[in-house]
């Protein structure tokens, strides 16, 4: 109601459909439900075993990924005797050295590190789509989560930002979505597995020295 340009302010809500308190208790319901309902991996590593594959091309950045990487590991809670490391030529060499340590059922996860500037090659292309397509069909085809660490840059000041400059370290950040995506397969298997026996489950460990985590 309008009184001689003044808007009257509704206090007096007796509908409470669209009172405030009951459009935030609805929004707060439905946040909850939502939260309740979605899975995502902690960054926990403790207990987890680790591949890193990581190419020797360029090795002034390969170096700087691969000591952030393994910080990252470590800082998640991963054991240093839970870390392998693999080197290889060059980053077309990534995804076979990776499917190698997958297949094995050691690794929780495998964390692939390398650095391709478009400059020095005339096939960039062809190894950049080559190592993409390899270490996604890896992870798909292994069922072990992988991580895309590998810099695809036009020119070596790109490399040195995402190194550890100016864009943060993409060798850290691969090993934390390794970490996450470890967690986030036992969260989904487990839930699929209890589900399907209706009993606690146990947590699955990939290879045959399964051995609980750290609480
Ligand atoms: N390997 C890289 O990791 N980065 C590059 O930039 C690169 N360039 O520029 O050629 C590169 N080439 C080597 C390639 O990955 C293989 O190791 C080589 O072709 C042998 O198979």
């Amino acid at each position: 109601m309008v009184h001689r340009g003044i808007h009257r302010v509704r206090t007096d809500f007796t509908d409470k459909a669209i009172s405030p308190q009951t459009h935030r208790s609805a929004e707060t319901t439905a946040e909850e439900k939502i939260r309740r309902k979605t899975r995502a991996g902690k960054l926990d590593a403790s207990g987890l075993r680790f591949g890193i594959v990581v190419s020797r091309f360029n090795e002034f950045i390969t170096d700087r990924l691969l000591r952030s990487a393994y910080d990252g590991l470590v800082r998640s809670g991963a054991s240093e005797d839970d870390i392998e490391i693999v080197r290889v030529p060059g980053a077309f060499e990534i995804p076979s050295a990776a499917r190698t340590l997958a297949e094995t059922k050691k690794y929780h996860a495998i964390v692939c590190l390398g650095c391709l500037i478009r400059g020095d090659t005339a096939h960039y292309d062809v190894i950049v789509n080559e190592v993409t397509r390899g270490i996604g069909q890896s992870a798909q085809e292994t069922g072990v989560p992988h991580a895309f660490g590998v810099l695809t840059c036009e020119n070596l000041e790109q490399a040195i930002d995402r190194a550890g400059l100016k864009m943060g370290n993409k060798g850290f950040e691969a090993a934390l979505a390794t970490v996450e995506m470890a967690n986030l397969k036992e969260a989904v298997v487990d839930r699929s597995s209890s589900a399907k026996a209706k009993t606690k489950p146990t947590k699955t460990r990939p290879g045959s020295s399964r051995r609980k985590r750290k609480r």
